[in-house]
């Protein structure tokens, strides 16, 4: 057992670290105040290849693994998590389902310009009546011919604002329940398909996220990964995916905020001296410290049991349950710890905490990683 990072990884991380603290930092602000992000930062990411990390080099990938992804994910949310969220979905949603489930031909059309860094994907699972009940799909795609017709609607669909590519779930047999879902590849510039403008949200007001509208939308039957009826095991395997890369944003926002706080308790001064002087604020630091340490090597664990093609469901539901929390506790200590500065804009540690919210809500919520776990303890 080694709980360091390999070399190679260690320069990965040096290398996802520098590009954040230079080219994300000093627009993550105005990102938050404006909610919107800036595509040219998609592109200079795109660039470098973060939008491919973990898949082969056959397809444009990057030839890494999920370890190097979930380093790339907590740098990105140290500074902003708007930024982890829209590489997470893109990665461990989108592209994943096209990677594990995809045919030869629709990974070279498709998991290519996605992981290449000539277009960016999203999910499209979770409905107005279908959010942790993710069986209660409303969504069909009724077969005509060659094709497919869906109808429904969708919301909270992380990057559909700019989106080349979509995975869209839906009811090819309602009378089966999630046998009879299925995941289907859409284009986005597909005839029917409505995007609202960005929801109004209290974090991650960066990202995209959307409603969106699928009225009579025509995909070939070739679009359609695997058999009728496998979109349900499709998202969940996704899922699980992304719980880790979640895990990842969590303890880069709690690392972020907890790297903000030391530095300003070095420098404010109460009491004719600095507040870090103070043993109150040392036992703090450490024991948010210890929190995020902790967090990191279940994320890390849960990684690693992904790489090597090991069950890693409930380790990635265990990582996300513990670290979204240890995000909210840290984010929340970090601006006591800045006192009425933190509770100002001035300061980017209430946007952490307002960003550290969802990570406790989406991609399954802290409940649904208990059952998660619990199912796989098998508790009787
Ligand atoms: N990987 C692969 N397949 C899975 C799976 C997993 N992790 N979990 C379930 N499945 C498949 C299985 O095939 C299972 O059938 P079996 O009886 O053969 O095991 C089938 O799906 C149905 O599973 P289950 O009965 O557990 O489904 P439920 O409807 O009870 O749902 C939860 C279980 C609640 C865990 C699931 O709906 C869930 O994860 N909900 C949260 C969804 C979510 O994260 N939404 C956020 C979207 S991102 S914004």
């Amino acid at each position: 057992m080694d709980f360091k990072l390999p070399k190679t990884h260690i320069l990965l991380q040096d290398l996802y670290r520098k590009f954040a603290q230079t080219e994300v930092k000093p627009l993550a602000r105005e990102m938050d105040e404006t909610e919107t992000y800036s595509m040219e930062l998609i592109k200079k990411m795109q660039k470098c290849g973060f939008f491919g990390i973990p898949y082969s080099k056959k397809y444009g990938g990057g030839g890494a693994d999920v370890l190097a992804y979930v380093l790339c994910m907590e740098e990105m949310s140290k500074v902003d998590a708007s930024t982890g969220i829209t590489i997470s979905v893109h990665t461990s949603l989108c592209c994943s389902c096209i990677n594990e489930y995809g045919t030869e031909e629709q990974k070279q059309k498709f998991l290519r310009p996605l992981v290449d860094g000539h277009k960016v994907g999203c999910f499209s699972l979770t409905e107005p009546n279908a959010g942790s009940d993710a069986s209660g799909q409303q969504t069909t795609a009724v077969r005509d011919g060659d094709h497919y017709v869906i109808n429904g609607s969708k919301v909270f669909t992380t990057n559909s604002g700019f989106a080349d590519t979509f995975i869209v779930f839906a009811l090819t047999d309602k009378a089966a329940g999630t046998e009879g879902i299925s995941a289907f590849i859409v284009d986005a510039k597909t005839p029917g398909i409505t995007v609202s403008a960005n929801i109004p949200r209290m974090g991650i007001r960066a990202a995209s996220n959307c409603e969106v509208a699928l009225q009579n939308v025509c995909v070939p039957a070739e679009n359609r990964l695997r058999k009728e009826g496998e979109g349900f095991e499709i998202a969940m395997n996704a899922l699980d995916g992304g719980r880790i890369g979640i895990g990842a944003q969590s303890v880069g926002i709690a690392q972020g905020a907890l790297d903000e706080a030391i530095a300003y308790v070095k420098e404010r001064k109460q009491f004719g001296r600095p507040i870090a002087a103070f043993q109150n604020t040392k036992f703090k630091i450490a024991e948010l410290q210890t929190k995020i340490d902790a967090a990191r090597l279940m994320v890390w664990r849960a990684a690693l049991a992904k790489d090597a093609h090991e069950d890693y469901s409930a380790l990635a539901a265990m990582c996300k349950l513990f670290a979204s929390e240890v995000a909210n506790d840290v984010t929340r200590a970090c601006v006591q710890l800045f006192g009425g500065y933190g509770f100002s804009r001035e300061y980017p540690v209430e946007r952490m905490m307002r960003d550290a919210k969802i990570t406790e809500i989406y991609e399954g919520t802290s409940e649904v990683m208990k059952m998660v776990i619990s199912g796989s303890m098998k508790i009787r």
